[in-house]
C-alpha cells in the first residue's frame, strides 16, 4: 500500500474536486449561514486551504504565513460556528485563489518527500509518531512525512469537511443543488437471522502500523470481550417507524434522563427531515426534495438519544465501540484484525456505499461482498453508526501531530461528561460549551455514503455530541450473551 507522489497528487486532486463541486454556488449561498449549527460554506472552503498551508507548506518548510491573519480567521477553536458569518472572511473568489496558491506550493514539497525516500510501506511507519521537544523543522518534517502521514492527514481532513458541507447542504432550504449520483445497488433479504454472534475472546483494537491512522486510532492494543450478538444490518427506516408507531417517542421509560430532557425540550417525534404525508405515511426531505420514506434503507438523521431509546424498546442496546470494531475487523481464522470487513483491500464499489457515489444510504442487503467474518454487513459506508462509547484515549495514546485533532475532545477519565474541562470546548462545534458540558461526545463508526473511501477504515473513530442529527448517522443493535 505504498503511495507514490503521483498517488498523493491524485488523492489531493480528488478531495479538491469534491470541495469545489460542493461550493460551486452563488456567493450569497456561500456567505449565508444555512443553519446555526454549521459554518457558512465559504468558511469551510478557505479553512481546508489554511489547513493544507499549515501542514503541507509551513510545517514542512518553515515558511511564513501566505496571508496576514489567515490562521486566526480559520482556526475552529477561536471562532465557534455561530460566530463565523460575522468574521471578515475571504470572498469566495479570493478563497478559491488562495486554495490554488496553497496547492501549488504543497505540490512543490513532493521534492522533499522523494529526496528523503519517506514514502515507506506501512510496517516502516513509526508505531506512534511523536515530536520530541527541540526538533528542528527538518526533523519534524521527516516525522510528518513518514509513510506519507501528513499527506493522508490533509486529504482526510478535506474529505471530512466535504462531508460536513454536505450536511450543511442537507439543512439548506431551496431548490436542490446536490448531485444525486448513481442509484445504489438493490437490497436483498438476508438469511440466517437478524443478529450474528461474535464469540468471546481477545482481538486487537486500533492500529500501530497503518500510516493513514490518526493518533486516536493508536496504539494497537488487545481487548477481550465476552460473547455478544450484533445486528447483521443497520436498523432500517421500517424498524424505526415501528418504534414511532409503538409510541417510542412518548415513552419516558425507554429514554435516558438526559435523552428524555432533550426529547422534551426539542419536541422530538421522528428523525430529522421526516414528516407525516397526511395520508398515514411518511415523507423525508433529502437535499431539497420530498420523497416517500424508503422503508428498507438504514435510518439516518437520528441522534444518539433516539438510537438509545430505540435499542431499549427493541430489548437491545447499542454496541460499544470495541464490539463494533471486533464485529467489523476480527477474523477468527487468522486471529488478526482486517483493515476492512472484507479484508485489507481498499473499498471497491461492490464492498460499500462510500464517497457520495449515491446521495443516500443503500437498501439493506445491498453489499453481500462487504460482509465481515462474523457475517455482519454494511458496517462500512451507508450511515455512521452510533456506539454506546464516550470518546476517550486508548491506553498508550500520544497526541500527534497536534492536540486539537483528538485529545482536547476526550472525555475526562473520571466523572460525568467532561464537565469542568473548558479546554477545546468549542472545537469545530457551536461554541457555547453547553453541548460538551451537558452531553459530551459519543463515538461513531464505519463512515457514511458521504465519506470518502480514503477517510474510513475499521479502526477509524468519529465523534459528536449525542444530540446531533444533521450528520449522516444511524445505528445497529447489540446484546450480551451467546
Ligand atoms: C472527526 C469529524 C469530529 O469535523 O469536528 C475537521 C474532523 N477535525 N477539522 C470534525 C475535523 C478538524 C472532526 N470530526
Ligand atoms: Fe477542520
Amino acid at each position: 500500500m505504498t503511495v507514490t507522489t503521483a498517488g498523493w497528487a491524485a488523492a489531493l486532486d480528488n478531495s479538491r474536486r469534491r470541495t469545489l463541486a460542493y461550493t460551486d454556488l452563488d456567493d450569497d449561498e456561500l456567505l449565508r449561514q444555512h443553519s446555526p449549527l454549521m459554518s457558512p460554506l465559504v468558511w469551510d472552503l478557505a479553512h481546508v486551504g489554511n489547513y493544507e498551508e499549515l501542514w503541507l507548506v509551513r510545517a514542512l518548510t518553515g515558511a511564513d504565513p501566505m496571508l496576514p491573519g489567515i490562521d486566526d480567521l480559520y482556526d475552529a477553536f477561536r471562532h465557534p460556528r455561530t460566530d463565523r458569518p460575522a468574521l471578515p472572511l475571504l470572498s469566495p473568489a479570493r478563497a478559491r485563489a488562495y486554495l490554488a496558491d496553497v496547492r501549488a506550493r504543497a505540490l512543490d514539497t513532493f521534492g522533499t518527500l522523494d529526496a528523503r525516500g519517506a514514502l515507506a510501506p506501512p510496517d516502516v511507519a513509526p508505531a506512534s509518531p511523536a515530536v520530541a521537544p527541540g526538533q528542528t523543522t527538518r526533523d519534524r518534517a521527516g516525522t510528518l512525512l513518514s509513510g506519507g502521514f501528513v499527506y493522508g492527514m490533509v486529504v482526510q481532513h478535506e474529505h471530512q469537511h466535504d462531508e460536513t458541507m454536505l450536511a450543511t447542504l442537507q439543512l439548506r432550504a431551496g431548490a436542490p443543488v446536490v448531485d444525486e449520483g448513481a442509484p445504489p445497488p438493490p437490497g436483498r433479504s438476508v438469511s440466517g437471522g437478524d443478529e450474528v454472534l461474535v464469540p468471546a475472546g481477545e482481538f486487537v483494537m486500533g492500529t500501530s502500523a497503518d500510516p493513514s491512522a490518526y493518533d486516536n486510532e493508536r496504539p494497537a492494543h488487545r481487548v477481550t470481550l465476552p460473547d455478544f450478538w450484533i445486528g447483521r444490518l443497520p436498523v432500517s427506516n421500517r424498524a424505526h417507524l415501528a418504534f414511532i408507531e409503538d409510541g417510542g417517542y412518548d415513552d419516558e421509560r425507554l429514554w435516558s434522563p438526559a435523552g428524555w430532557a432533550w426529547r422534551c425540550r426539542e419536541g422530538l417525534t421522528a428523525p430529522l427531515f421526516w414528516r407525516p404525508d397526511g395520508a398515514g405515511g411518511w415523507v423525508r426531505r433529502r437535499f431539497g426534495r420530498d420523497e416517500p420514506l424508503p422503508l428498507d434503507e438504514p435510518v439516518q438523521h437520528v441522534c444518539w438519544y433516539e438510537a438509545q431509546a430505540h435499542a431499549r424498546w427493541a430489548g437491545r442496546r447499542l454496541p460499544t465501540e470495541a464490539e463494533w470494531e471486533k464485529a467489523c475487523a476480527f477474523d477468527p481464522a487468522t486471529g488478526r484484525s482486517r483493515r476492512f470487513p472484507w479484508g485489507d483491500q481498499a473499498p471497491a464499489p461492490e464492498h460499500a456505499n462510500l464517497g457520495h457515489r449515491s446521495a443516500r444510504p443503500a437498501p439493506l442487503g445491498a453489499y453481500p461482498a462487504g460482509a465481515s467474518p462474523c457475517g455482519a454487513e454494511q458496517l462500512i459506508g451507508d450511515v455512521w453508526e452510533w456506539t454506546s462509547s464516550d470518546f476517550s484515549a486508548y491506553p498508550g495514546f500520544v497526541a500527534f501531530p497536534y492536540r486539537e485533532y483528538s485529545e482536547v475532545f476526550y472525555q475526562a477519565p473520571t466523572g460525568a461528561s467532561g464537565a469542568g474541562t473548558s479546554q477545546g470546548a468549542t472545537g469545530t462545534e457551536i461554541g457555547t460549551g453547553i453541548e460538551r458540558e451537558f452531553h459530551g461526545y459519543k463515538v461513531l463508526r464505519g463512515g457514511s455514503w458521504a465519506t470518502d473511501p480514503s477517510a474510513v477504515r475499521a479502526t477509524f473513530r468519529n465523534w459528536d455530541h449525542p444530540i446531533r442529527r444533521q450528520i449522516f448517522a444511524g445505528f445497529r443493535l447489540a446484546r450480551t450473551g451467546a
